[in-house]
């Protein structure tokens, strides 16, 4: 059985950060309210990788939330993380499923109407709209979906819908009455002055979105 996953505010780590500091981020940021976290790295040796998120899990493990690790299923598996989150161009969803245990996450990126349909049908737990606001952090990306692209995906899933790209405190509430269910971040929160108040002021406009 999976446990249940609040994704309501989802944070994505950057790799450009160090060790320390990012650890730093991440505590804070869960003292300030994220309720899940992904371990995002696209530059380092698998062997670092693992002790990262290991640190990753022994930090989050305080506060009960869940570590999901991008990209790479082996890692996941090896840290025995809550989950995986997997692009259009990792390995497919459908592979994924064969090699990961029952009770891991697995969430999936999706660019379109089709691609969200395709990932229901293969039964992963949420999908990523991305990138909902063209982002500066990832250029590598299919063009924006907008606010909406988002609309048109709400419509066609009952998944949760974790929305990604350009989302800071000033579009966050519109990204939520728009469909999303859940917003995620990399530097709104990561590259914040204080990413625990940041943290703070996100939860305080996910509640009231919630609550309304
Ligand atoms: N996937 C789609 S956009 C993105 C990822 C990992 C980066 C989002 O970064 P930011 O800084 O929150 O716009
Ligand atoms: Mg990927």
């Amino acid at each position: 059985m999976k446990k249940p996953v609040d994704y309501s505010l989802y944070l994505v780590t950057d790799h450009r950060l160090p060790l320390d500091s990012m650890e730093k981020v991440v505590a804070d940021a869960v003292a300030g309210g994220v309720s899940c976290v992904q371990f995002r790295d696209k530059i380092s040796d698998a062997g670092i990788m693992v002790k990262t998120a290991f640190s990753l899990k022994r930090i989050l493990s305080d506060y009960d939330v869940p570590l999901i690790i991008n990209d790479r299923v082996d890692i996941a598996m090896a840290v025995d993380a809550d989950g995986v989150h997997l692009g259009q161009r990792d390995i497919p969803a459908k592979i994924a499923k064969k090699i990961i245990p029952p009770e891991m996450i697995l969430g999936v990126s999706v660019e379109s109407v089709d691609d969200a349909l395709r990932a229901e049908s293969l039964g992963v737990d949420y999908i990523g709209v991305s990138p909902v606001f063209s982002t500066p952090t990832k250029t590598d990306t299919a063009e924006a979906v907008g606010i909406e692209g988002l609309r048109a995906i709400r419509k066609v899933t009952y998944l949760p819908i974790v929305a990604i790209g350009g989302i800071n405190i000033s579009n966050a509430a519109l990204v939520l009455q728009s469909g999303a269910d859940s917003i995620a971040v990399v530097s709104a929160i990561m590259s914040a002055r204080n990413p625990g108040d940041e943290s703070r002021k996100f939860r305080s406009i996910i509640n009231g979105v919630i609550n309304t």
